[in-house]
């Protein structure tokens, strides 16, 4: 932080509407952390005691803090900003009991000038929140017709009539905690009588030239005297009032010619002229240089980072429909990844170091794309940052979500403003690849009889909010970018149902989890972009121990329904085990199995779609995180701990693979390429009985072009010389490049008499250890150490008798990241391998 700041967070007080409640708060952070670490309310994760915390948010809460100033530090400015990056949700706020702002949307960042009201010596700020929970009520009593959105058995009510994380008040995820805080930055800034607001920009390529870009520097600034609104003519400033440089990767300032555009009152653009930059690519597909831009303001000096890089979305007629993907630099991305929503239902909990581990753990499992889905929030600088510079590409949505929304003129000037500040926030972050307007609110029109009945009301609403606001004011903003109208949406002006229309645009599938169709049924359809469908499991055993009592290790009991918030959600999990698997009688099976039937479900649909390329160019599946213990769609645990899915994700993302695909009494095995050199070598295709013999084989050559995806074999099912029950096929690619092996079993594996392998385990290091396999292919070998904060680097995978697979076990990164650290020197006591016989 610039050293003339004032950093203002750090302890607050806070206090109740009805004086039961003083104590401190940390700031950065929120008020149910701070009851909770005070020990004044229960921990609401822990069995059902979610209820219990529910009036903490339907009363007013003030948190304040004192600051001394020096007369010779008041002095240093003229004016002295107050920064909040995000306070939540409704406050008063107040300088030595002077008003100075109210705040009524926690997605636009706080600045006012406190200056005229600080004094020498001791300062009060105060913020007086009144409850968002009662506000969304009165808000729906005054409107002149119902606006429904999606109601969960703990629900605060109308969440869609303030501009608040939509999360916040429960999901079929989520746990209801309307959380109040200040979250980000919290500080006090010294200004001059003019002083820059914000700085943004992003290179475009020049249209006449291969290797001419612009980057155009917005500077926007306000001055003292608010009344006199215009900017002194032009020739005031014989030269532009702002300077810029551009500093490349390696910290050198880079020479490019500058022009400058008077904008209007209080803002221009400095067009920077940059040859030849180094181009930043999306994982996988190149390296992330970033630049930085210093912009200069009399004494002032903000910076940026960006990069050079172009983006499409190329959304074109086919004779199938209309595609939908994504064009870097001119190349076509396979966009692999899942869906992301906020780190923590406590807000002070959301850490840069879950961030980073949640983040780095992404690309671990292959992911190039995440998706910042509608019903969470505007994530911090810290996370863009973070998918800049690890070549993440963001979907960004903005925060509107399976929810109908007003379009009252007080509704549309706090979404204009939201939009306008974090559009400029976040438009110079290379990884953001598309504005979204909203998550499923185009499905949301018929999912309440009101708005079913009387449709052109709500889809006028929809409308001049979505494309007249959202869409209209980050289109002002950055022509970079598409905007897209929603997701899933078949494409601008359409409102058909892309749950089930594959044809055109992005799709959300959810016919097998939602529906309970089967897996098979993921080969039903290939979307353009699958920007969601997910299948749920259970949390390992420590995370659910973490929050039921032992009497409760059942999924049907009180405190573990509790955590399943999907209404039929074990329902789904119970019935599907049931048709594929043989079912689990112990309750660790029960989980395992659970984890394994997620991986599979989510597999077969990649796979499917990946070898359908290039009709189908990505898929995101719902979902990465979680945000508390829970049963969910996630494939990373609350606490960090990767599910199978996970580890199925880094195989089944991973940039070269081959897989089998059963489709219509055939079986075909197809390589996936998706990098730009071409694969060739050899593939061992063979079959094995339970014991492990080779019964069939075949070898054939394989030639794959890059950014390409062929079948390589293929014959129906009935003319393999073997029954379906009796063996499983593999695939090796034997040849330089580095081509996953694929494995299929042939029959639902319930029909299945596996045998039992036999492994032996040999440390070969602190928490590393060789597994041997010996007697019987192995399915879904899974490793699980008695030490919590370890996990192993690969797990759920296959293994041939006589193979060997080296494991090693390292701390989970994130929310344990800090106080595991030393754990992966500690040696693990117990070493537990499974693999899906030992579940018969
Ligand atoms: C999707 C999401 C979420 C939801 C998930 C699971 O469609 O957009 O709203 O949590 O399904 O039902």
């Amino acid at each position: 932080m610039d050293q003339s700041r004032i950093d203002l967070s750090g302890t607050w007080f806070v206090c109740d509407d009805r004086n039961e409640y003083n104590l401190t708060i940390q700031i950065p952070g929120d008020v149910h952390s701070a009851l909770l670490q005070s020990g004044k309310i229960p921990d609401p994760f822990q069995g059902e005691q979610e209820a219990s915390i529910q009036w903490v948010g339907k009363r007013g809460w003030s948190l304040w803090r004192y600051f001394d100033m020096s007369a010779e530090e008041l002095g240093r400015a003229r004016r002295w900003h107050l920064e909040l990056g995000a306070v939540d949700t409704f406050a008063l706020i107040m300088v030595n009991g002077e008003p100075v702002f109210q705040s009524s949307n926690m997605f636009v960042p706080v600045r006012c000038d406190i200056g005229h009201l600080l004094r020498p010596g001791r300062n009060t700020l105060t913020l007086v929140f009144r409850s968002a929970e009662e506000e969304a009520e009165m808000r729906a009593e005054r409107l002149p017709y119902p606006v429904p959105h999606q109601i969960y058995p703990y629900q605060s009510m109308h969440r869609n009539l303030v501009r608040k994380v939509q999360c916040h008040s429960s999901w079929d995820w989520g746990i209801a905690l309307m959380a109040y805080g200040i979250y980000g930055h919290v500080e006090l800034r010294p200004s001059a009588a003019e002083s820059i607001v914000n700085v943004y920009g992003i290179p475009r390529k020049k249209k006449t030239s291969d290797r001419t870009w612009l980057l155009p520097v917005c500077v926007e600034w306000d001055r003292l005297d608010r009344t006199d609104t215009l900017l002194p003519p032009l020739d005031r400033f014989p030269e532009s009032p702002v300077s810029v440089s551009l500093i490349n990767p390696l910290g050198v300032s880079v020479d490019c010619t500058t022009s400058v555009r008077m904008e209007k009152p209080g803002s221009l653009i400095l067009c920077l002229q940059v040859e030849n930059p180094h181009l930043w690519w999306p994982r996988g597909y190149g390296e992330q240089p970033l630049y930085q831009v210093h912009v200069h303001f009399g004494d002032e000096e903000r910076r940026f980072t960006t990069a050079f890089r172009t983006v499409e979305v190329i959304h074109e007629a086919d004779d199938i429909g209309k595609t939908m993907f994504f064009r870097i630099n001119g190349r076509d991305i396979w966009a692999k990844g899942s869906n992301w929503i906020p780190v923590d239902a406590f807000p002070g909990r959301q850490t840069p170091e879950r961030y980073e581990g949640l983040l780095l753990d992404a690309c671990d499992a292959n992911m190039n794309m995440i998706r910042v889905w509608g019903g969470g929030q505007y994530e911090p600088d810290l996370f863009y940052d973070l998918c800049d510079r690890l070549g993440l590409l963001i979907w960004q949505d903005f925060m509107f979500s399976c929810s109908l929304y007003p379009s009252e003129d007080w509704f549309k000037q706090e979404v204009v403003l939201e939009i306008e500040a974090q559009g400029k926030r976040l438009l110079s972050h290379p990884s953001i690849a598309i504005w979204c307007g909203n998550n499923e609110n185009v499905g949301a029109l018929n999912w309440y009889e009101v708005s079913r009945n009387n449709r052109s009301r709500y889809l006028n609403d929809y409308e001049q909010l979505n494309t007249g606001v959202i869409g209209a004011v980050i289109q002002s903003l950055d022509d970079t970018r598409v905007f897209w109208p929603s997701s899933p949406a078949a494409g601008e002006g359409d409102f058909s149902d892309n749950w089930h229309d594959d044809t055109s645009g992005d799709m959300h599938y959810w016919s097998v989890w939602h529906e309970g169709k089967s897996f098979n049924s993921y080969l039903d359809v290939v979307p353009r972009f699958c920007s969601e469908f997910g299948f749920q499991s259970f949390p390992s055993l420590d995370t659910i121990r973490s929050v039921v009592s032992e009497s409760q290790l059942n999924p049907t009991s009180p405190e573990l329904e509790h955590h399943q918030r999907s209404p039929r959600g074990n329902s789904v999990i119970l019935e599907t085990i049931s048709r594929y698997f043989r079912f689990p009688f112990q309750f660790s099976d029960f989980i395992y199995i659970s984890q394994i039937q997620q991986a599979v479900a989510i597999e077969t649909a990649v796979n499917y779609w990946r070898s359908n390329r290039p009709v189908c160019m990505g898929s995101l599946f719902w979902q990465l995180n979680d945000l508390w213990p829970v049963v969910s769609w996630s494939s990373i645990e609350y606490d960090g701990r990767w599910k199978l899915l996970q580890y199925h994700a880094k195989r089944f993302y991973s940039p070269q693979n081959m897989v089998f695909i059963e489709k219509e009494g055939m079986i075909s095995l197809s390589l996936i390429n998706d990098k730009d050199i071409p694969v060739s070598g050899s593939v061992h295709l063979a079959a094995r009985n339970w014991k492990g013999e080779e019964i069939w084989s075949l070898e054939t050559e394989v030639l794959v072009v890059g950014d390409c995806s062929r079948e390589i074999w293929s014959t129906p099912i009935k003319k393999l010389p073997f029954d379906r029950v009796e063996a499983f096929l593999y695939a090796d690619f034997i040849g330089k490049e580095e081509v996953e092996r694929a494995w299929t079993l042939l029959d639902a594996y319930k029909k299945i008499e596996f045998l039992q392998p036999r492994f032996t385990v040999v440390r070969t290091d602190v928490n590393t250890y060789t597994i041997h396999c010996e007697d019987a292919p192995a399915f879904w070998v899974t490793l699980e150490s008695s030490r919590p904060g370890l996990q192993p680097d690969d797990n759920g995978f296959f293994m041939l008798p006589g193979e060997s697979k080296q494991i090693r076990f390292k701390p989970i990164r994130g929310l344990a990241g800090n106080t595991m650290k030393d754990e992966a020197s500690k040696a693990i006591a117990e070493l537990k391998i499974r693999s899906i016989i030992d579940t018969y």
